[in-house]
């Protein structure tokens, strides 16, 4: 078996703040209601689902133009949710975070390193979510969680989990890109962070371009996270997402891409997000995040 752990703890995160839109709160739910359990139980896993994480209703909006809108509480919820993760793998347990917006990714990374200090990361995203305060356009902290994980961007972010702790950007991926901001084109450039864009896999395949890409996140490392954005797959295929972007990965690719993760065995946690059943269509995107789940631990047709 690929994955060796089979003891799953679902974590579920309803926060939408990350996004500045309501619907992504209830993607925890929505998931869950696609038959999350009964798939991974048929794989033979053991699942303990949390619940979900406590997160603030109604607050107040922040000012027009606010770089960092409801910062308070999503370093709040992401300081709970680094530790949970880290609480989780301390047992020996393999975290599955269901969000809730990408801000979330910063406190489920946080939890694992401090856990597996040499982590490599697969990114799967239409977007690259390297933004900063000082960057970013929308003051939408989902499209600042990579730029936090790797110790950029605002003290309250950075900071969560332990002082100095962060990934390296030699160990990262980031896969499906499609609609990347000036500033943050600049900063993948200085640092160095391989993108596989839509373009390389229209170029080279999905095959190699997982291959390529797992053998970056594995080199030197003693563990893969995947954080995988819904809006990375085709607005087709994942209608219920909040920031759509054309000309994405299809069911096919994104299934596929799944496959060829498990085979490699690398994952010791994984975050599925931006699942936003207010703008899906029969649940889809939930039920397409509960197939990738599904072919990423083990699934296999015959
Ligand atoms: N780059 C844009 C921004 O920073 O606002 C869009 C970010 C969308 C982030 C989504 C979740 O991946
Ligand atoms: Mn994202
Ligand atoms: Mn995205
Ligand atoms: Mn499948």
């Amino acid at each position: 078996d690929a994955v060796k752990n089979k003891n799953i703890t679902i974590i579920g995160v309803p926060l939408h703040y990350g996004a500045d839109r309501k619907g992504v709160d209830l993607g925890p739910d929505a998931i869950r209601g696609a038959n999350l359990h009964e798939r991974l139980q048929a794989l033979g896993y053991s699942l303990e689902d949390l619940g979900d994480l406590n997160v603030r209703r109604s607050l107040q909006p922040p000012a027009p133009g606010e770089k960092l809108k409801y910062l308070g509480e999503i370093a709040r919820v992401n300081q709970d949710l680094c530790e949970t993760v880290s609480a989780e793998m301390g047992k020996g347990r393999f975290p599955l975070v269901l969000g809730g917006d990408h801000s979330i990714a910063i406190g489920t990374i946080k939890g694992v390193l401090q856990r597996v200090k040499r982590l490599g990361v697969i990114w799967f995203d239409a977007h690259s979510d390297v933004n900063t305060h000082l960057t970013t356009g929308s003051g939408n902290i989902h499209g600042m969680s990579l730029a936090a994980a790797l110790g950029y961007g605002h003290p309250d972010l950075i900071s969560i989990g332990g002082a100095g702790l962060k990934l390296q950007p030699e160990n990262v991926v980031i896969i499906g890109a499609r609609s990347i901001d000036p500033g943050e084109r600049e900063f993948l450039k200085a640092k160095g962070i391989k993108v596989f864009t839509m373009h390389d896999i229209d170029r080279y395949g999905m095959k190699q371009v997982m291959e390529d890409a797992m053998d970056i996140v594995s080199n030197g490392t003693d563990g893969v996270h995947l954080s995988l954005d819904l809006d990375g797959m085709d607005p087709w295929d994942a209608p219920g997402v909040g920031t759509p972007v054309s000309g994405g990965m299809s069911y096919r690719e994104s299934h596929f891409a799944m496959e060829l993760l498990f085979e490699r065995n690398l994952l010791v946690s994984a975050e599925f997000v931006e699942v936003n059943p207010m703008l899906d269509r029969h649940n889809k995107t939930a039920v397409a995040a509960v197939e990738l789940i599904g072919s990423a631990f083990g699934e296999r047709i015959l």
